[in-house]
């Protein structure tokens, strides 16, 4: 929430400076280490929204899943006990539906693909459809594509998925895309997930290098297979009810900031993902780096259904489309 806090220093500071401006101090939750991309992304975005306001915005930044998991943080936007979100598309269209279409298997090709789609026209108008579901939609960050990890046995086909217990998100596309590939997908809450392996409750998860080095998933899984079935883009959301009461200029630091924070984020997605094979061997992951898609990818196309049955095939064929 927004909270005036004019305390002594700020009186101090507003009697020195001659303008009596309110100091605001706001709350910015993600589920990883304060390390990862996303600590990366959020202090990028609180130094660059401090900067901008003249200081009159300042924030502080709740990592590692202390404030929940991604949906509870989504949930705590929308009531207002909480400012600010860097969250995993995962759990997000439960709330809107639009943007399953981003979370469809083997979709984007690339890095570059799926950058410039959000950050262009599709980008835009989902951040619109966004805004429609009592959320605000600031920018796309990204978290990154998404590989399988398990303590069982290096898994190289669909087959060698066959019966693992594989923590997907609480996401219906990519539940069905795992079913469709023969695991068992059992959705989890992210802040759980580490015990869950630890404790052999799930075999196996799947997400990006980025991480799975920032949650040290090396300490309890043996095995990562480079499949790299699905883009997982994040994004900045806000309280509307926090959005709703700023002025236009502050409508604008908070763009910036949110601009600052995702070319941070970028920029460590792209220097884990080089050091990635390394790094995951270096902890001791065997890493399968050799993977035929094409059997992963005929089975999962299954998982489109549960966007286009909704809302047709359209924005799948635009996202295809995007050069
Ligand atoms: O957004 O839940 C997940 O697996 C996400 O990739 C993680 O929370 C980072």
């Amino acid at each position: 929430m927004k909270h005036t806090i004019i305390g002594l220093a700020a009186a101090a500071a507003i009697a020195i400076s001659g303008t009596a401006q309110a100091q605001n101090n706001i709350t910015l939750g993600h589920t990883l280490s304060p390390q990862s991309h996303y600590g990366v992304g959020a202090k990028a975005f609180l130094a660059t929204l401090e900067e901008v306001s003249g200081g009159t915005w300042t924030g502080t930044e709740a990592a590692a899943g202390q404030l929940g998991g991604e949906r509870d943080m989504i949930e705590g936007l929308q009531i207002g006990s909480l400012d600010l979100v860097i969250t995993s598309t995962g759990p997000l269209g439960n709330f809107v539906p639009e943007v399953y279409s981003l979370d469809l298997p083997f979709l984007f090709r690339d890095y570059d693909h799926a950058r410039k789609t959000l950050d262009g026209e599709i980008g835009q108008e989902l951040l619109e459809s966004i805004g429609e579901h009592n959320l605000i939609g600031l920018a796309w960050s990204e978290n990154g594509f998404r590989h399988v990890t398990n303590s069982v046995r290096p898994v190289t086909t669909p087959d060698d998925l066959g019966g693992l217990k594989l923590r997907t998100m609480e996401n219906r596309v990519h539940m069905a895309a795992f079913e469709e590939m023969g695991a068992a997908p059992t959705p989890m809450a992210f802040p759980e997930l580490f015990s869950a392996l630890q404790q052999g409750v799930v075999d196996g998860q799947e997400n990006p290098i980025t991480v799975i080095k920032a949650s040290n998933f090396w300490e309890v899984q043996n095995y990562v297979s480079l499949t790299g079935h699905v883009y997982s883009p994040a994004v900045l959301l806000v309280s509307p009810l926090l959005w709703d009461g700023l002025s236009d200029e502050e409508k604008g630091w908070f763009q910036e900031a949110a601009a600052a924070s995702v070319a941070a984020t970028r920029a460590e997605v792209n220097r884990l993902e080089e050091a990635g094979v390394a790094l995951l061997q270096e902890n001791g992951m065997e890493v399968i780096t050799e993977i035929d898609k094409a059997p992963f990818r005929d089975l999962a196309e299954a998982s489109y259904s549960v966007y286009t049955d909704q809302y047709g095939s359209e924005m799948v064929d635009r996202i295809k489309a995007v050069e």
